[in-house]
């Protein structure tokens, strides 16, 4: 074995050389592994006893992609798409044996050796799309031509992996290896030395690419896909136009084509939102006083108090992943209705073929309901989530603590009260958290952790390494009025009915949300969630435009009228010039002069208050870093991925121009812009959101 770089290095087994990545975690292709590959290649040449070269990883996984820590700093030759081309050109046989995550980059390697071999649990995927990018290294140009365009294009627009199975099916490898990776591959090698087998060179294969000429509808049609799905991002035009220029263009051509596609999103906001984001998704996992050997206590049976949306989706969380879940209701009713919809839940996903029905059972069977507390005394851990009141809550906690088991861990799934106060209730604060689930909670994937004040590390660690089974993005925060993310959303709320009383119409803000990225404007959320939400005909006071909106039965979406008019089973808001109307008259009433308010405006006390109070919230410690809020806005409030979260967005226009026009809209309007003492700290400071991360 030589060593060639401190990350690769060349084995020889009689005539084959084993050219081994070691560059952990996930052996991206840095600068070392670059080196290595270009000279590695360039030894197996110059010896004369090697016939066929086998490139293969130590650790975990084959090359995941590029080295993104890289990107954004001065490239350092060699260059990823330089070192392929030595592997497309070498003139001895280069076979690439895959195990774990070729992706990217790694499989750009894999597509400019001349044969793919793989274990069966293998992915392949070209993920650059996710970060914003296009593969960058030959893969738009080489993929299509080895499996076609019809099939590379989702793969390269949509940058989701497929499994060895379907890469063997598509012809994107040629075999697989049962048994011991690098024993095969050898194999392999030997068999394409023995058979005198040409060097299959993907860039010289045209075969596939010229039948898709004079079919542009496979990119229109695939247009269409991405203007639905992907609204607002860069990268997915990108890739098809790629794909595109592989089947119009000689691979040289639309090498170099590719080459200024990734130099251009390279150098774009949303490439750098989307790879900040990518970051952001891992650190915020890693808490500063949880180490990673933190311990842990076992959760092999969960209970859930409430069978209602929340309480049942956060039933199939658990079951989901094979955890039983006794569910507690207080009404025989309640809990039959509650399983009813967990299991209409299941069967429509197996409707559309995505679970079988006796896995619709097999989940079934994991909960047993009841109404008797005392049935949860076996549980690891409770999750409260009966309606927010705070004496109902305090109630369970008392009675929780006298039935569960002594080191049984007690979660309240409360969205806004004080869970301090709840711990209270209890002879165990300590074992004390809020797990905040979002609505559906077996959808969304954001779960805001409340640490508590007593909460014990081992709690903590313990819900965190949950979270993670259950597939969700757990979010510490701190304990304060709406936690993170409600508190800061409590500011967009209040300056859209405040925009509307002043001069905007519901479509106007609605619009100005929506181009910004947000899959909807808070008007058309509200109408989703229902205006009547903790509204009632006794307590209605009428000063408010949406408790006039409920009293006229406009309860949003459900009732086909809110703030906007629906048709019979429609989602499509559609204009409803009363509610206009009623808000110009109601607004004029309370003595508001109406006046023409700019779509700038809009968007800047819909944004900058979030971002202020974000502030004000790492002020007082209630997140551990900026990103975490990102993170948060990202998976919960539907804050376009391109633009990185409120913090990052921030960071992006320059923290003095928001200080700016907060005090401005202070002068203005009043104490609801007071700047954050950070915001102003870190202006003062020349720093940004970014260096507290
Ligand atoms: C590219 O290839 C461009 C080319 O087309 C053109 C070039 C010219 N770089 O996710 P995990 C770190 S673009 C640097 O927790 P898992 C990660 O931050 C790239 N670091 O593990 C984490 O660090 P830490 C296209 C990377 O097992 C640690 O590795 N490729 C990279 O859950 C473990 O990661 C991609 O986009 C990287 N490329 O999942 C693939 N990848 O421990 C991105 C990971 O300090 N990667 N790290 O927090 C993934 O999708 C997942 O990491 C993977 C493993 C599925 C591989």
């Amino acid at each position: 074995m030589v060593a060639i770089t401190e990350a690769v290095s060349l084995e020889k087994q009689g005539e084959i050389g084993l050219l081994w990545i070691d560059n952990p975690p996930v052996n991206a292709l840095g600068y070392p592994v670059r080196k290595g590959m270009a000279d590695g290649i360039a030894m197996a040449m110059g010896d004369a006893e090697i016939k066929a070269i086998v490139v293969i990883c130590k650790g975990r996984t084959f090359c995941a992609g590029a080295d993104i820590r890289e990107f954004g700093k001065p490239p350092k030759a060699p260059h990823l798409p330089d070192v392929l081309t030595v592997f497309d050109e070498c003139t001895k046989p280069v076979v690439a044996a895959i195990h774990g995550t070729a992706f990217g980059g790694g499989l750009e390697t894999a597509l400019s050796s001349h044969f793919r071999v793989a274990v069966p649990t293998a992915q392949f995927g070209l993920p650059e799309v996710k970060l914003g990018l296009l593969p960058g290294a030959g893969g738009t140009q080489r993929l299509p031509r080895l499996i076609g365009p019809e099939k590379a294009l989702p793969m390269i627009a949509t940058g989701n992996p497929v499994g060895t199975a379907k890469a063997l099916k598509e012809g994107l490898i040629d075999e697989i290896v049962e048994g011991d990776l690098a024993e095969g591959a050898v194999a392999f090698a030997r068999k394409v030395l023995a058979e005198n087998r040409p060097l299959r060179q993907v860039s010289a294969m045209n075969e596939k690419v010229e039948a898709a000429r004079g079919k542009p509808e496979i990119f229109s049609e695939y247009r269409k896909v991405i203007a639905k799905t992907k609204r607002g991002f860069e990268a997915p035009e990108a890739c098809v136009k790629a794909v595109e220029a592989a089947v119009h263009k000689p691979f040289a051509e639309g090498l170099a084509y590719e080459r200024q596609l990734f130099t251009e999103l390279m150098s774009g906001s949303q490439s750098a939102a989307q790879r900040y984001y990518f970051f952001a998704e891992r650190q915020v996992a890693k808490i500063p006083d949880i180490p990673a050997e933190t311990p842990q206590l076992d959760i092999k049976r969960v209970g859930i108090i409430g069978a209602g949306t929340m309480g049942g989706g956060i039933t199939m969380n658990f079951v989901n992943v094979g955890i039983p879940v006794t569910l507690m209701e207080s009404k025989q009713e309640f809990l039959d209705r509650g399983l009813a919809t967990i299991r209409k839940n299941y069967e429509i996903t197996a409707s559309k073929g995505k679970m079988t029905a006796e896995e619709v059972e097999k989940r079934m069977g994991l909960i047993t309901g009841t109404l008797a507390m005392e049935d949860l005394a076996d549980v690891d851990l409770v999750i409260e989530a009966v309606y927010e009141n705070m004496d109902l809550k305090k109630e369970i906690f008392a009675k929780l603590d006298g039935i569960c088991k002594k080191d049984a861990i007690l979660a309240t799934n409360t969205s806004y009260l004080d869970v301090n106060e709840i711990a209270a209730q209890t002879k165990r604060p300590e074992s004390v958290l809020g797990l905040h689930f979002f609505s559906p909670a077996n959808v969304m994937r954001l779960l805001e952790v409340v640490r508590a004040e007593k909460t014990s590390k081992i709690v903590l660690a313990t819900a965190l390494a949950l979270a993670k089974k259950i597939k969700k993005i757990a979010v510490v925060v701190g304990v304060c009025y709406g936690f993170a993310g409600n508190r800061m959303f409590a500011q967009r709320r209040r300056e859209s009915e405040k925009l509307i009383l002043e001069g905007a119409l519901p479509s106007q803000v609605d619009k100005v949300v929506y181009e910004f990225g947000f899959p909807m404007g808070p008007f058309q959320l509200y109408d989703l969630i229902g205006n009547d939400l903790g509204w009632s005909k006794e307590n209605s006071t009428g000063s408010t435009i949406r408790e006039l909106l409920c009293e006229q039965g406009r309860f949003g979406l459900k009732a086909g009228k809110g703030f906007y008019n629906y048709e019979q089973g429609g989602r499509k808001p559609l204009p409803a010039p009363e509610v206009d109307q009623l808000i110009i008259d109601f607004s004029q009433k309370k003595g508001f002069d109406r006046r023409d308010i700019s779509d700038e405006e809009i968007l800047q006390r819909c944004v900058y208050p979030i971002i202020n109070e974000g502030a004000k919230i790492l002020e007082e410690k209630i997140a551990v870093r900026p990103s975490d809020l990102d993170v948060i806005w990202i998976n919960g409030y539907g804050w376009p991925l391109y633009r990185g979260g409120p913090m990052f967005y921030a960071d992006l226009v320059g923290l003095d121009k928001i200080l700016a026009v907060m005090k401005d809209f202070q002068a203005k309007y009043g104490d609801d812009f007071k700047p954050a003492a950070l915001l102003e700290q870190l202006v003062k400071e020349g720093k940004g959101f970014k260096d507290l991360n």
